[in-house]
């Protein structure tokens, strides 16, 4: 049944052939998704693949880049034709993706629109992107994104309703026709829950005491959070957050939290008067990148970290039953877990991997070395529980960021991390490198480099332990046998070319290797991964694009 009083065309056209969706969504360059049909095709594709109940709430948010709010008008319409009878929408169209989930699960929806393409660049020549959650608030599946890919390539239409833009500047509960909206506080429930997980006392008390956070949000969708509780709840000064206005191209900036793209942060932490913990979170508020005076945090470390000291935070005190990360992220995770005697998974990149353990109750904790974070409240990672997390544990311990890792080190060894990039424009030669190495895999194994031995070669297949469904061709892992390790994957949300990922790891033990810089630890382990893979032959590179 369509909605009675609704007035809805039916409009014919020829199918998009390129809607596969990624890591994380589909994304593309804005001028892609302004396309005619394109958007609402998509988005047909969905619906014709979820075939949710005649009268299902929808949830629709995004970061608030470049054709964010048209988009949302389009999907309204969209979802009014297909039988949807409420929308609840964040406010201006906003919702960061760990509030969307969180509000997807809250209100009962049968499924969540997220529109973001995360810390890809913004604005008109910039990218967009949608993903779609499920009721729990995660990610879909990688065999549901499959399925909306092969009905999008069939598709000889879509239905549409014809609808008055909704307003979203206010508040409140309106009705079209038969459909309910409800535009919400975008920051309301998330801050909640916040103040649920963390001693927000405790926090309170040692920024009077004159501890200092800094917050930069990079002109996306944070600043609005990070306002509400760094600044109205736990009363640091409003300078506090960096680039808090969310604006639709980013003032121009790449809203990824990381050294390279926040490289004001880190000076500012390098400087005398740094503050206790500078974080920064990226375009739709899921990463997270944090620093201390002199310090830099790495991800797969931040996780681990955290593992250790779930005791310390409130939300946390019962612990976990046990974590995941995905399968590049350092295995500093691995050793913590080990010592609580929990489990720990490897899952393939991207967090919808995570959310069948989360759901079924085996892990509750998990981390991606790409600055992602999470736990069992939400169902996407998320940047400022990160950041909470980090200052509920600094008001807790009363040292420094830096003290607080050296201890770790001391009981755990160090696990020194880089990912360095390779991007070409040239996809086809990407994609024969990738088929090369995967031949090359038998005759690698057991092969000595000098006075390291390549102990395991293989292609990452993942068998999710929940539904059993299989993930093949994950990426290339080669574990070496002083501790190194080197994987090769290419990226899933790149919009243009291809990007080749080569992560290198190394875990020590000695003093000196401790407090050796990962740099130097690692540039022999990243030289023999560019001659193994023969990056310079294959793509013509011969150094990487960006070192992370
Ligand atoms: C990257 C990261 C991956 C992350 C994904 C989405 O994917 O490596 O760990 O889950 O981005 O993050 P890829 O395929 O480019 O390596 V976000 O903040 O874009 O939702
Ligand atoms: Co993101």
């Amino acid at each position: 049944m369509i909605l009675s009083t609704l007035a809805i065309t039916e409009v014919n056209c020829a199918p998009f052939q390129d809607q596969r969706p990624g890591t994380a969504g589909l994304r593309k360059k804005v001028s892609v998704f302004r396309q005619p049909h394109y958007l609402e095709c998509f988005v047909q594709a969905i619906f014709d693949t979820l075939k949710l109940p005649q009268g299902a709430r929808l949830v629709i948010g995004g970061d608030g880049r470049y054709h964010n709010t048209e988009a949302i008008q389009t999907i309204i319409r969209i979802a009014a034709a297909n039988g949807l009878r409420e929308v609840v929408v964040g406010q201006h169209g906003l919702l960061s993706t760990p509030a969307a989930s969180l509000v997807i699960r809250k209100y009962g929806a049968a499924a969540g629109f997220i529109l973001t393409a995360s810390h890809n660049p913004g604005g008109p020549d910039g990218d967009f992107g949608l993903k779609f959650n499920s009721p729990t608030g995660g990610q879909a599946t990688e065999q549901v994104t499959e399925a909306v890919f092969r009905a999008s390539q069939q598709l000889t239409g879509y239905r549409i309703a014809d609808l008055p833009p909704v307003d979203l500047a206010r508040t409140g509960h309106t009705r079209l026709g038969e459909l309910a909206i409800q535009v919400i506080d975008p920051a309301a429930d998330y801050t909640a829950l916040m103040q649920q997980l963390f001693d927000f006392d405790a926090i309170r008390d040692w920024l009077k005491s004159g501890h200092r956070v800094r917050f930069d949000a990079m002109h996306a969708v944070t600043g609005l959070y990070a306002r509400r509780i760094l600044v109205d709840l736990l009363g640091c000064p409003p300078d506090s957050i960096l680039h808090g206005e969310s604006l639709p191209d980013f003032g121009g900036l790449h809203p990824d939290p990381n050294p390279i793209d926040a490289a004001g942060l880190v000076a500012e932490s390098m400087r005398a008067d740094s503050a206790d913990l500078l974080a920064a979170s990226d375009g739709d508020g899921d990463r997270n990148m944090i620093l201390g005076p002199e310090f830099f945090l790495s991800p797969g470390d931040s996780v681990a970290m955290m593992l250790a000291s779930l005791q310390q935070i409130p939300g946390y005190r019962s612990g976990v039953p046990g974590v995941a990360r995905s399968m590049p992220t350092s295995r500093a995770l691995d050793v913590v877990a080990a010592r609580l005697g929990i489990p720990c998974y490897e899952t393939p990149t991207g967090w919808r991997f995570f959310c069948n353990l989360l759901e079924a109750g085996l892990i509750g904790l998990c981390g991606e070395e790409s600055f992602g974070t999470s736990s069992a409240h939400v169902r996407e990672k998320d940047g400022l529980w990160a950041v909470l997390f980090w200052i509920n544990l600094l008001a807790a311990r009363r040292c420094s960021l830096k003290d607080i890792a050296s201890q770790h080190w001391r009981t755990y060894g160090r696990h020194h991390y880089q990912r360095w990039d390779y991007y070409t424009a040239d996809t086809a030669r990407a994609n024969e490198l990738v088929a090369a190495l995967r031949s090359a895999l038998p005759g690698l194994r057991g092969r000595q480099y000098g006075d390291v031995r390549i102990e395991s070669a293989d292609d990452f297949h993942y068998r999710d332990p929940v539904d059993g469904s299989e993930s093949a061709h994950q990426g290339i892992r080669l574990v070496l046998g002083n501790g190194s390790r080197i994987v090769y994957r290419l990226s899933g949300t790149g919009t243009t070319g291809a990007t080749l990922r080569v992560y290198l790891e190394r875990h020590v033990h000695d003093e000196a290797s401790i407090n050796s810089s990962g740099s130097e630890i690692l540039a022999p382990l990243g030289n023999l991964a560019a001659e193994l893979a023969r990056i310079h032959e294959f793509i013509g590179a011969n150094a990487p694009t960006g070192m992370i």
